[in-house]
């Protein structure tokens, strides 16, 4: 029988004191300089030509998968950062699993030995140009591996520019994967072309044909900070948050309601909506002219009611 969800957050655990956090801005960043946009770094010739070429390979499929899925520029490498600064303060391991690119793909093998640096760095916030794709293991205290978190380039989620394109082989890889995936839907409040998000819409409505039905989604409403449903830090107004997403993305829970056939009855939806931010950005300039961004970290009950969600999930 289909389990109720909601759609209103997910409870507040008691929280520990926030760790203090350095927001110094460090000008020599240690990583390799930034390509152009549009270019996936890691990637190789053939695999920038088709991305029906990119291999990837998940070694453990016993252990559930959070795919951090949206367009570009919604906020999937941060979210990912910022999960893994929270996880840890709490005594998590986050490790980067190096087998799921090739060998040959000597970039993600530096991100891999860089990630934890990264990570902590203050110029955390260069993460944004440098990981393209990042599978990482979540270990428990007793090391216990409890989920693996994906990031992965966002073109080839949803392009708005080629709306109806199928997903490259590597993405249908992930999806017919053994491991249950939960799927974390970004949306954000400032994506500013209707008929981009309806085409994003209609690419969740395909893909949710591809879901299992272990399968479970979350909607993340990334960016809360840019929109007008912050009460103070942390606590959101909820119904603001819903009616914004069915107005800026109509029919997106269309999907996930859950209507009983026999009863006729619909019961709450088939998903979660949770509000999160990763903190604000601001551009920095540099002695020589040039500018950075600079990443200042939000409050922990944004990645806290995530998590719980996460491991609501994962448990049911
Ligand atoms: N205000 C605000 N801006 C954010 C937040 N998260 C991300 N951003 C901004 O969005 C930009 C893109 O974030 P990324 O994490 O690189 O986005 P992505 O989804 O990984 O993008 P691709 O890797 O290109 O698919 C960042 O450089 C930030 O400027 C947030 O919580 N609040
Ligand atoms: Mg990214």
């Amino acid at each position: 029988m289909a389990k109720k969800f909601d759609l209103g957050g997910a409870p507040i655990e008691p929280q520990a004191p926030e760790a203090p956090v350095s927001l110094e801005p460090v000008i020599d960043a240690p990583f390799p300089p930034v390509e152009e946009p549009g270019f996936v770094n890691g990637l190789n010739q053939n695999e920038l030509r088709d991305p029906n070429s990119i291999v990837v390979s998940i070694a453990d499929q016993a252990v559930p998968i959070i795919v951090l899925f949206g367009p570009t520029e919604c906020g999937k490498t941060m979210t990912l950062i910022r999960m893994t600064r929270f996880l840890q303060k709490y005594g998590y391991r986050v490790s980067p699993i190096r087998s799921f690119r090739p060998a040959a793909d000597s970039h993600y093998a530096q991100m891999c030995e860089g990630y934890n640096d990264l990570v902590h760095s203050p110029n955390a916030a260069e993460g944004t140009q440098m990981i393209s794709f990042m599978l990482v293991e979540v270990l428990d205290k007793s090391g216990r591996r409890i989920c693996q978190i994906l990031e992965a380039p966002g073109e080839y989620y949803y392009n708005p520019k080629k709306p109806g394109e199928p997903f490259p082989a590597y993405v249908n890889t992930i999806i017919n994967s053994g491991n249950r995936k939960i799927w974390v839907f970004m949306v954000e409040p400032d994506w500013q072309d209707p008929s981009d998000r309806s085409g994003y819409v209609a690419k969740l409505q395909k893909l949710k044909r591809d879901m299992t039905p272990q399968d479970r989604a979350i909607f993340l409403y990334n960016k809360v900070d840019k929109s007008n449903f912050v009460i103070a830090p942390g606590r959101v107004n909820m119904a603001g948050v819903k009616n914004d997403v069915e107005n800026m993305y109509p029919g997106i829970f269309t999907p996930f309601v859950n209507f009983n056939p026999i009863t006729k009855w619909f019961k709450p939806y088939l998903c979660d909506l949770v509000p999160f931010s990763n903190g604000s950005f601001s551009l920095a300039t540099k002695p020589d002219g040039t500018t950075y961004l600079t990443y200042q970290q939000g409050v922990d009950l944004y990645p806290q009611m995530l998590w719980n969600t996460i491991m609501k999930r994962i448990r049911g």
